[in-house]
């Protein structure tokens, strides 16, 4: 089984084994979006969400919208994986992002913004980044342009979660096309409900998460670059792309 060919995603192939996903609980998606990124990147299901909330202890609160950004950062971590918590609010993000997709990375972002207790604004919702297309006409002759993600709580927390609720049939014969992850947004919509920037690119180890980072990350002016990654582990590193 294979996407369109105007597809890029971080799993080649369409076939739903390739993609051991699970649905969250409510306000899990803090714990949810790390879990699916790390077995999407392993190829099978060997982190549960459950396990994850777990670990997040008294960092996990339900009733305050879940777990604050720095703990999906953490969880990641702490299962010996690469990455860190940034931002790309000040740079060009789709750049970024669609350099990590290329290389098969998928990336845990935060969409719309959120306060979460004490802590500062945070995004509202975590999901997984697992493609975007090159821009497209469809069968009625409309121009789309998409990014795709893995949402474990799309189309609503108990809902029908499951890759098939972003397949469509674009081209027109009458066969519903596959798509990556289980939801697409517009490029425009989803580029308006990304106001914080918070991305956790997520790399097999920290070395390799690291090495892309001084190849491609400028931190903004003033701020050294690994004493930058160091300071923000709680607030987040203010991301500045750099094409080579
Ligand atoms: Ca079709």
């Amino acid at each position: 089984m294979q996407f369109p060919p105007y597809v890029h995603s971080v799993i080649p192939s369409a076939d739903p084994a390739s993609w051991p996903i699970q649905p969250q609980g409510i306000n899990e998606c803090g714990c949810t979006a790390p879990a699916n990124a790390l077995n999407m990147l392993v190829g099978r299901p060997r982190f549960d969400k459950d396990e994850f909330v777990r670990q997040a202890g008294l960092f996990f609160q339900r009733q305050l919208g879940g777990s604050p950004s720095p703990i999906t950062g953490w969880l990641i971590k702490r299962q010996g994986f690469g990455t860190h918590f940034g931002s790309l609010r000040k740079t060009n993000a789709e750049a970024v992002l669609r350099d990590l997709v290329d290389r098969r990375v998928p990336t845990v972002i935060e969409l719309g913004s959120n306060k979460w207790g004490p802590f500062e604004v945070f995004g509202q919702h975590s999901v997984v980044l697992v493609g975007y297309s090159d821009p497209y006409t469809d069968a009625s002759g409309q121009r789309r342009e998409e990014y795709y993600f893995v949402d474990a709580q799309y189309p609503a927390v108990g809902g029908e979660f499951g890759l098939h609720t972003n397949d469509a049939d674009h081209d027109g014969d009458g066969v519903p096309e596959s798509y990556p992850g289980n939801r697409t947004i517009p490029r425009d919509l989803f580029l308006r409900d990304y106001p914080t920037g918070i991305y956790f690119p997520v790399f097999p180890t920290q070395a390799e998460h690291d090495a892309w980072y001084r190849e491609h990350i400028r931190p903004e002016a003033g701020v050294p670059l690994l004493g930058g990654l160091i300071a923000g582990t709680l607030t987040g590193t203010m991301d500045i792309w750099h094409a080579t």
